[in-house]
């Protein structure tokens, strides 16, 4: 599938659309969710023009599962969360609303441990 270069996280990246950014370095941006799932629900996208999983490179993949651990530590901590979800829709398919791959992190609450 083609990337669309004018998806809602491709225009983060270039700076037409504002984010509440958490994090940024040369591979990854971080930033919160507008629709969380909980408090803290915090997103982290490639820059690679990549729609799905499939389309990063081995470091762009990499680059991503490493900005996602700092930012379940990170979100974990300021908000004293016992864990965290994180998840990646993978393709329309499985429900991404967003063509620009991207993870969740979704700190749980105890309660939220408790029911699963
Ligand atoms: P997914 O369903 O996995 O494609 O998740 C897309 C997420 O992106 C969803 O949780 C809502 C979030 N989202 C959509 N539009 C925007 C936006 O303009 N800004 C931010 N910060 N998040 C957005």
């Amino acid at each position: 599938m083609s990337y669309d270069t004018n998806n809602i996280f491709a225009r983060i990246l270039r700076g037409e659309l504002p984010c509440i950014k958490l994090y940024e370095d040369e591979h990854t941006l971080s930033f919160m969710d507008i629709m969380p799932q909980a408090d803290g629900h915090a997103l982290i996208i490639s820059k690679e023009p990549a729609t799905t999983l499939h389309d990063l490179s081995p470091e762009g993949a990499a680059a991503c599962i490493q900005t996602t651990q700092k930012i379940a530590r990170a979100v974990e901590a300021a908000l004293d969360a016992p864990g965290s979800l994180v998840m990646q829709l993978n393709g329309a398919g499985a429900g991404q609303t967003v063509p620009h791959v991207h993870f969740h992190v979704v700190p749980t609450s105890i309660g939220q441990l408790r029911a699963t």
